[in-house]
């Protein structure tokens, strides 16, 4: 991990409290947030952001917070990345939009050029491009039925994939994503996850992948599954890790049913997983993978990236859309992949986790209210149960968050069950940054859980 300066000058890599959290002008916009924004719209943090770099978000109340969240896994170059800013300028500058599907031009191939490079498998490859990862997963469906005739998709229980209707169908859990918002889309059939930490012990990961196959072949039948599409570590679900073999056992029967395998890398995708895609863990080869998120430093872009012959499979004017692919996110994207190449930040990812783990472990040691310490790269999370068991501690998990909040670090929560504190750094973070966070982390589950 490297202390350079990742982010516009004027942000100081420090955290900085000078109001309490929140202060008086944010809680001032929080008023007109509350008489203007639909109450739907979620809030985790209720500080209005003026600026923010590297891996500090500053507050309109001049606070300093530490981000551990990137805009839920988005900026893991970093808030405002030099490159990325002056890449979107120089394209801002020269035109905003076209259409691809109308006048195309060069920063959507280039993009799609990059997608065949990066992702898993070095079979032909092509690409489109959508605004939302929602958007990229429903995509990735159409193309999934269209390529092989079939109809049923297979999800798996914790799923996340979106809030579009078709995704909140293949999403798992009920609120708040689809609480009142059906009816919900058809020939989607969910499957047990391997969720090493909750299942029984010795369920290894090709006897998981097993568990969910059998109920696959008797309930849906192997012929009639377009795809399986999975999270190789779920997001919102609470970043469960499989167990190991799990992921090549689906892709293997996928492989033999003529069903494909679809990789939503919408989260762990773009080295934040400490490689490019969080498939390669296990050479894992995906037919299809959908990508969001950190693919553009912020602005909003997706794309599906799939062997040639089944992108190829649809017909003429199938895929599209108004935006996708826009010229600004375009040139965001290169800028944002060039810059994960030359400072590997793949590798700075795992510097991440090699610094976080021991810590978070022997916070689990002290406090006996951790049940389960888990991630991969700079996607590392820690699950909050009643001490001496294993049932959810959702209350508590909303108490350390709330305390990390107000002493100026940004954790979110996730997990069905609300109860994982999951830790998404910018890959640019300083090393001393992360490690102070961690302090407020430990001062936190000292106040909220009695540990020393
Ligand atoms: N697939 C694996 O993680 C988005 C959701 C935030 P969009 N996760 C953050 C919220 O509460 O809405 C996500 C994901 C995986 C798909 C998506 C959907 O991506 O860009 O939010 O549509």
């Amino acid at each position: 991990m490297t202390d350079v300066l990742t982010g516009p000058a004027s942000v100081t890599q420090e955290r900085r409290l000078v109001t309490e959290v929140p202060g008086p002008r944010s809680r001032e916009l929080l008023e007109r947030r509350t008489a203007a924004v639909a109450s739907g719209v979620g809030l985790t943090l209720p500080v209005f952001v003026e600026r923010a770099g590297g891996g500090v978000v500053v507050d309109v109340d001049g606070n300093s917070l530490i981000d551990l969240g990137s805009g839920i896994a988005v900026v893991s170059v970093g808030n405002a990345a030099p490159r990325v800013v002056e890449a979107v300028q120089a394209q801002v500058a020269a035109f905003t939009h076209t259409c691809f599907m109308v006048t195309p031009y060069e920063g959507y191939v280039a993009v799609c050029e990059e997608l065949s490079r990066v992702t898993p498998g070095d079979h032909a490859k092509k690409s489109a491009l959508f605004n939302s990862g929602a958007e990229a997963v429903e995509n990735a469906v159409k193309i999934a039925r269209h390529a092989t005739g079939r109809q049923a998709i297979v999800v798996f229980d914790h799923a996340y994939h979106g809030r579009t209707n078709l995704t909140m169908a293949l999403t798992a859990k009920n609120m708040p994503y689809k609480q009142g918002f059906g009816p919900f889309a058809t020939e989607v059939y969910r499957v047990p996850m391997s969720y090493p930490y909750r299942d029984e012990p010795g369920l290894t990961g090709p006897k998981a992948a097993a568990r969910a196959l059998a109920l696959v072949e008797a309930q849906v039948g192997a012929g009639n599954v377009a795809g399986v599409l999975i999270e190789p570590i779920q997001g919102e679900g609470g970043f469960v890790v499989p167990a190991e073999g799990f992921l090549p056992a689906i892709a293997d029967w996928c492989r033999a049913s003529g069903a494909l395998f679809v990789a939503d890398e919408i989260q762990t995708g773009f080295c934040r997983t400490g490689d490019w895609f969080a498939c390669e863990a296990e050479g894992v080869v995906p037919d299809l993978i959908t990508t969001a998120k950190g693919i553009a430093g912020g602005l909003p872009l997706a794309a599906v990236t799939g062997r040639a012959e089944l992108m190829d499979a649809v017909h003429s004017g199938g895929l599209g859309g108004t935006y996708g692919g826009n010229p600004v996110a375009c040139a965001a994207a290169l800028a944002t992949i060039q810059t994960m190449r030359e400072q590997d930040l793949a590798g700075a990812a795992r510097a991440i986790e090699a610094t976080m783990l021991p810590r978070l472990r022997a916070l689990q040691e002290r406090t006996g209210v951790i049940g389960d310490v888990r991630g991969r790269g700079a996607m590392i999370a820690i699950e909050l149960v009643r001490p001496g068991t294993s049932e959810p501690d959702a209350e508590l998990t909303g108490r350390i968050a709330r305390a990390c909040h107000a002493q100026g670090v940004v954790v979110l929560t996730a997990g069905t069950y609300g109860n994982v504190l999951r830790f998404l750094p910018p890959l640019v973070i300083g090393e001393h940054l992360l490690t102070e966070a961690l302090d407020v982390l430990d001062a936190a589950f000292a106040q909220e859980a009695g540990a020393r």
